[in-house]
């Protein structure tokens, strides 16, 4: 069975060790974000590829929620100590190998899909994970700074990890996303996919800027019986992130109805965790069949049995 997965960050992170568990190898196509990648002390970071990789390595820091488990960051201290203009992004010292690697072999012509192939094959990682494009594309959010009103134009990374996220959001934006291509082998994963599983992620920042690339969403439509999504918000909060902040700036409710509303053109199931029980009519009611289960991944094995249900749903 051939799957491709939509994702970026933890709650796809933690989904996708089940999914792996079940869709062995390559079978696994895992198409990501890469709208919050950010260029720090002239290096390209890539946080949703980057914790991808090290959630199905086994390397993540699932303390911290991002990062390489067991890292240390002398050199982002010792950066802070030179007054570093970009040091208020930390870099743990493994993790800038990664982006070491990364940044000299995009400068040496080789492009982040096939880079990211590399260090996915450094991690033992056996799941294709591809960038959904090889192209610019950064997520921009637009808010009021909090203290003084003004109207501020950040990068998805000044706002979340500089500012706190504290500013009141009033718009997001994908930018360069409509000159975007697809990487090479996306809109092929989706097409010869037997399901196509839209992990339980941010839909404003994460799933947001994959379906922006033009003919992914295309592509979606087009396969929508083959399409389930879990919901990464429950009881009308997330999991994991800050996406109760992000969805009201999309119109979108922050609820497990209001983003399956918001999915609805390309989605044929939807995963809600028991909690939300009472939603199913109404996300019935859109023509979207509902699977009702503990979707919070406390382990490995809770992973999978959210997996396995995804999957049961599309029969
Ligand atoms: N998140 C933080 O809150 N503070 C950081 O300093 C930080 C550094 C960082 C470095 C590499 C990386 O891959 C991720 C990092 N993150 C950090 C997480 C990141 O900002 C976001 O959580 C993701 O972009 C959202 O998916």
């Amino acid at each position: 069975m051939k799957v491709a997965a939509l994702g970026g960050g933890v709650g796809a992170g933690r989904f996708l060790r089940g999914l792996a568990r079940l869709v062995p190898g390559d079978d696994l196509t895992v198409i990501v974000n890469v709208g919050d990648d950010v260029r720090v002390h002239g290096l390209h970071v890539s946080p949703d590829p980057d914790s991808v990789v090290y959630w199905l390595g086994d390397a993540f820091d699932r303390e911290r929620g991002w990062g390489r488990r067991g890292d240390t960051f002398r050199a982002t201290e010792e950066l802070r100590a030179f007054g570093a203009p970009d040091a208020w992004f930390s870099l743990g010292d493994l993790d800038l190998a990664t982006h070491l690697f990364r940044t000299t072999g995009l400068a040496d012509g080789v492009p982040l899909s096939e880079v990211t192939r590399r260090i996915a094959a450094r991690f033992g990682v056996g799941a294709r994970i591809l960038p959904v494009t090889d192209d610019p594309l950064t997520t921009r959010i637009a808010c009021r700074d909090r203290a003084t009103g003004d109207r501020l134009d950040l990068h998805f990374q000044e706002y979340w990890v500089r500012r706190g996220g504290v500013d009141p959001v009033l718009s997001i934006r994908y930018e360069h996303a409509e000159r975007s291509r697809p990487a090479p082998g996306v809109l092929e994963a989706l097409a010869a996919a037997d399901a196509i599983v839209v992990c339980p992620s941010n839909p404003a920042v994460s799933i947001g800027p994959i379906l922006a690339v033009p003919g992914v969403r295309e592509a979606l439509v087009a396969r929508r019986e083959r399409v389930v999504g879990i919901s990464g918000i429950v009881g009308g909060a997330p999991v994991a992130g800050m996406a109760d902040r992000l969805l009201p700036a999309l119109g979108v409710e922050v609820s497990a109805v209001g983003v399956a509303a918001h999915y609805r053109e390309f989605l044929a199931a939807w995963v809600i965790d028991e909690r939300d029980r009472d939603l199913a009519p109404a996300i019935e009611r859109m023509g979207v069949r509902v699977g009702v289960l503990d979707t919070i991944m406390r382990d490995d094995e809770r992973a999978e049995a959210v997996a396995r249900a995804a999957l049961a749903l599309l029969g």
